[in-house]
């Protein structure tokens, strides 16, 4: 029986206590790890003096987590460095926030080879390998350079821009090739597929076989959009159960008669923060009877705060939040309120549940979950409403939600006042619209898919004589 080993920046090994939340990646392959015996390897988020070349084996039921350390050099220069102050901006189209440096970019392409390295020790023949996201696009081209020939899939979990925008980025070009040594890549969208399919016949003259299958001559590879799901039911269920948790009750019992808005976003300058607390602002300058009535909850646990970008992202919505609650509140009432802490799933669920509105406005994001776990989280019988930016994947297949442009506030606190007003048969029938979209492309949808096409498709397949040498 062929193996799947999956590749991701991060590895979530589960707790040996079984508590804390799986993270969205590890609920996702838990299904797909039913049907195949399993690896997954990848960074330990640990940094030691001189890191083993092996990785740490640890087994725990049918999978086997291979866990590498990094060097502070590499965790800086591949990881907060070209990964995530180089790459992440451009893919989400922020040209002016890029950090390109040289040395970076080495670190990069260095992690990545001592990955394909290890991993090529690991691997047997008939696996299938499936890469995950940014952090590790040349993933393939080193294993291929090492001489394996297995079908190697790869999924990108963020945007892909536009081609004009992506040329930006020195080395682009050299990984766009570099991306053409997988079998299957995967984008959120079909809009990102055709984004990467039109740089690679723009820069190599590669010609469109079919719809999707890209022919560069030596090799084929298939690009195609496979939107990425939640679990559906787990999320519902949560959601049904979480009346009694301690958090829930007590944020009913605050509200009171009030209505409430959420947020839950990680704190990142893709998610719109400042964007859409300035657009409640416009809300409630445009509209004052509603003073008092509504609170707007922002969930937004930290991150990458090593990187410069993110500790000037933190600064603005702090501003933002002190600048809004101090001219619009009042005793007794606080218009915002901004918290830092992760909470588990369940009581996330519960808090969707209670808020009218979800407010789901990224300036520019893959999918977005939050979208549509807001939307999983309601009570059938009387539903929130979403209100989602144009600019986030899951926009293409949720469009009952009030659809907005996140770059103009005057448009979300229309949205929002239409959210709030929006009648309860309405509401349902655009609730069950989506709840059907969601179903019909949950999590186990996703992943068996994508698989199945990895797995499937023999034209696929390398010989030894189309590897690079
Ligand atoms: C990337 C892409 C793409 C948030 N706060 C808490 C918490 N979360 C969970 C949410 C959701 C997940 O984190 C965030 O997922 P998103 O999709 O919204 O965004 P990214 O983290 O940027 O993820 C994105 C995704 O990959 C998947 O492919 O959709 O476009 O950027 O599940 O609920 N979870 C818990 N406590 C929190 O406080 N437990």
């Amino acid at each position: 029986m062929s193996r799947l080993v999956v590749v991701s920046n991060r590895v979530a090994v589960p707790d040996p206590t079984g508590k804390g939340s799986a993270g969205g990646l590890a609920v996702a392959l838990r299904e797909a790890f039913q049907a195949y015996q399993g690896i997954w390897f990848g960074w330990s988020g640990k940094v030691a003096a001189h890191p083993s070349s092996q990785p740490k084996l640890v087994d725990k039921e049918r999978v086997q987590y291979a866990l590498m350390d990094l060097t502070s050099l590499d965790r800086q220069e591949y990881y907060n460095g070209f990964a995530n102050r180089a790459l992440w901006p451009i893919m989400h189209y922020r040209i002016g926030l890029s950090e390109f440096s040289r040395a970076d970019y080495a670190g990069y392409l260095r992690v990545n080879r001592t990955f394909a390295t290890a991993l090529a020790q690991m691997v047997r023949p008939d696996d299938l390998v499936w890469v995950h996201d940014y952090h590790l696009i040349p993933l393939a081209a080193e294993m291929r350079a090492l001489g394996l020939t297995n079908r190697i899939g790869y999924f990108h979990h963020i945007p892909w821009p536009a081609p004009e925008v992506l040329g930006t980025l020195p080395g682009s070009r050299e990984l766009l090739r570099a991306i053409t040594d997988y079998d299957l890549v995967g984008m959120q969208t079909d809009r990102d597929a055709d984004n990467l399919r039109r740089a690679l016949m723009q820069e190599f003259g590669a010609a469109q076989r079919k719809a999707d299958i890209v022919d560069l001559g030596e090799r084929q590879t298939r690009v195609k959009g496979y939107p990425i799901g939640i679990d559906v039911r787990g999320f519902e269920q949560a959601a049904q159960r979480s009346g009694n948790h301690r958090i829930v009750r007590q944020t009913a019992a605050g509200l009171g008669s009030r209505q409430l808005i959420i947020g839950v976003d990680r704190l990142d300058y893709s998610k719109g923060i400042p964007e859409r607390m300035e657009a409640f602002e416009r809300f409630l300058i445009g509209n004052p009877d509603q003073r008092g009535r509504v609170t707007y909850l922002q969930i937004t646990p930290t991150s990458r705060s090593e990187v410069p970008e993110y500790a000037t992202l933190s600064r603005v919505v702090n501003e933002t939040l002190g600048r809004i609650n101090g001219s619009l509140g009042e005793p007794g009432w606080v218009p915002i309120h901004y918290v830092n802490s992760t909470y588990p799933r369940s009581v996330l669920a519960g808090l969707h549940r209670l808020a009218k509105v979800g407010l789901v406005t990224p300036m520019r994001d893959g999918m977005n979950l939050v979208a549509k776990e807001y939307v999983a989280a309601q009570n059938p019988e009387d539903p929130g409403v979403l209100v989602l930016s144009k600019f986030a994947g899951a926009a293409q297949q949720l469009t009952d939600a009030l659809i907005v442009n996140p770059n103009d506030k005057f448009e979300v606190a229309e949205a929002i006042r239409d959210a709030l007003y929006m009648d309860r048969t309405e509401r349902i029938t655009r609730w069950e619209r989506m709840m059907n979209a969601i179903r019909e492309t949950d999590v186990s949808w996703w992943a068996a898919t994508f698989l199945r096409d990895l797995s499937g498709n023999k034209s696929l397949g390398r010989t030894r004589t189309q590897v690079r040498a």
